[in-house]
């Protein structure tokens, strides 16, 4: 039985493999991060890594809001674990120290709240999902009536949601006179930054009005661009890694080359160096977060729909298939561009060909149903964004149309083949209930599910110049199948 990776084993690694430049004792917690899934590890996580030799000051203490796996996993190995980096042309190892401690917050809400209060603690940072915000992903504004929201609204020292977690912080950083910490969401929302700030101001607005102004004055919520491709750790990649530490990692991370990091500089409370790490600075990430949440979000999850109903089980087998790859290539050149604003010297030729090499790492075995998930809370941002500036054009949306259209086939929750999907989405009953009262009828399902405001707002299931491509391409995806319609599409 190898040993475990952990501070004593460190040493042994073979020299190939890279190692904290930095003393780990000397660290001190200055971030207290929500959501520490393998995304925050291979994002944020290594962007500190890289600057805790020059400033030991902002260690994390990473919280998971629900379950313990990660806990169980990096507790044994003092916080350490792999990242590695794969591309065509082979794989890069490097131990990350940057994690102090895991919380798992259910078993320790109180322990939680004293590490976010405390003044050591200059910025809470999220990478919580979409979901995780509990607000309405068509308006994005807290939906009230979500069962934590209502939970945390009654039981407020015992928060189950991040940001029941975060206004408990703040309201007794503010009894003791500590400023607040900066808030940073690291999630693929639109405008996350001002999407957390609405969520926390409404939030505490319903616990107290004067609460409320002192979110919506004194919290200050960066918007961030993030991107880098990190698909679920196999037990595949479990051995590999294993046998080229000779030491036992129970939960490493993989990841490509890519990496980016966007951020507006609004820290009052100071932050770290990141530029020093490749991060970039700017005073509006909106640009950027358009051209990614649309381009490389948006593309992902029309290749998952669409690529899962043809029996495809990756991205990059997917994107092997050369009419989704003309299909891809229309979708970002025609429809998305010119809904796009970049700032002068962006290269969006080049943002895009670098896309559709990293959709084809054939090292990332990335799967079409983990990016499928959570379609309902996707969708705006992704698609219909793009979908609303295109019809405002009056300018055609057949791609983005079988994109929505591939989702609706998707949910109904049986394949092309007649076998079952799992699919996962906070609304997963309720899109299942729809499918069924649509009976196999394309024009019932697309109706139905159209009517779902939470996803589709109140403009488009009222414009047949949305609703006529989505029917049709509904229609067509059922009548032959997604591979013959990307075909015919693309
Ligand atoms: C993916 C993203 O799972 C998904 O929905 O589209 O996680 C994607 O890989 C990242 O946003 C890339 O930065």
């Amino acid at each position: 039985m190898p040993k475990r990776l952990n501070e004593e084993t460190l040493a042994d690694l073979p020299p190939a493999v890279e190692r904290p430049r930095y003393d780990r004792r000397a660290v001190t917690a200055g971030i207290v991060h929500l959501g520490v899934g393998a995304f925050h590890r291979a994002h944020q996580a290594v962007y500190v890594d890289e600057i805790l030799a020059e400033d030991p000051g902002w260690g994390i203490v990473a919280a998971s809001l629900r379950s313990p796996d990660t806990y169980d996993a990096l507790a044994p190995q003092d916080g350490l674990y792999t990242l590695s980096v794969r591309s065509g042309e082979g794989e890069a190892l490097r131990v990350i120290g940057s994690v102090q401690r895991v919380i798992v917050a259910p078993d320790a809400v109180e322990d939680l709240l004293r590490v976010m209060a405390d003044r050591r603690t200059r910025i809470v940072s999220l990478t919580v999902t979409e979901k995780g915000y509990c607000h309405d992903p068509a308006t994005g504004t807290l939906n009230e009536s979500h069962p934590d929201v209502r939970h945390d609204l009654q039981n407020p020292h015992l928060p189950r949601s991040a940001p029941g977690f975060i206004l408990e912080a703040l309201r007794r950083r503010r009894i003791a006179r500590v400023a607040p910490f900066t808030v940073l969401s690291c999630d693929n929302l639109p405008s996350n930054g001002r999407t957390v700030k609405r969520v926390l101001t409404r939030f505490a607005e319903l616990c107290d009005p004067t609460f409320g102004r002192f979110v919506a004055d004194e919290v200050s919520c960066p918007s961030t661009m993030v991107d880098r491709i990190v698909p679920a750790t196999s037990d595949e990649d479990r051995r590999r890694i294993r046998e080229a530490l000779g030491v036992t990692d129970a939960w490493p991370v993989v990841t490509e080359r890519f990496t980016q990091w966007i951020i507006e500089d609004r820290f009052p409370q100071g932050r770290p160096a990141w530029e020093n790490a490749g991060a970039e600075f700017v005073s509006d990430v909106e640009p950027y977060e358009h051209m990614k949440l649309r381009l490389l979000n948006g593309s992902h999850s029309t290749l998952a729909y669409l690529g899962y109903l043809s029996g495809y089980e990756t991205v990059a087998d997917t994107m092997a298939d050369p009419a989704f790859e003309r299909l891809i290539g229309g979708l970002m050149n025609d429809e998305v561009t010119p809904t796009l604003h970049m700032p002068a010297g962006a290269d969006l030729n080049a943002y895009k060909r670098a896309l559709i090499e990293r959709f084809k790492n054939p090292a990332l075995r990335h799967r079409t149903w983990q990016i499928a998930m959570d379609g309902s809370q996707k969708l705006p941002q992704r698609l219909l964004g793009t979908v609303r500036d295109r019809l405002r054009q009056n300018a055609p949306i057949s791609r983005l149309a079988l994109g929505v259209a591939a989702w609706m086939r998707y949910v109904t929750g049986i394949d092309e083949r007649g076998a079952p999907i799992d699919v996962r989405d906070p609304m997963a009953a309720r899109l299942r209930e729809t499918a069924d009262r649509a009976g196999g009828s394309p024009e019932r399902l697309a109706t139905e599910l159209l009517a779902l405001r939470e996803i589709f707002g109140d403009d488009l299931p009222g414009d047949s110049r949305f609703t006529g491509p989505v029917g049709m391409a509904l229609a067509r995806l059922y009548a032959q199948g997604a591979k013959r319609t990307v075909a015919e599409w693309a």
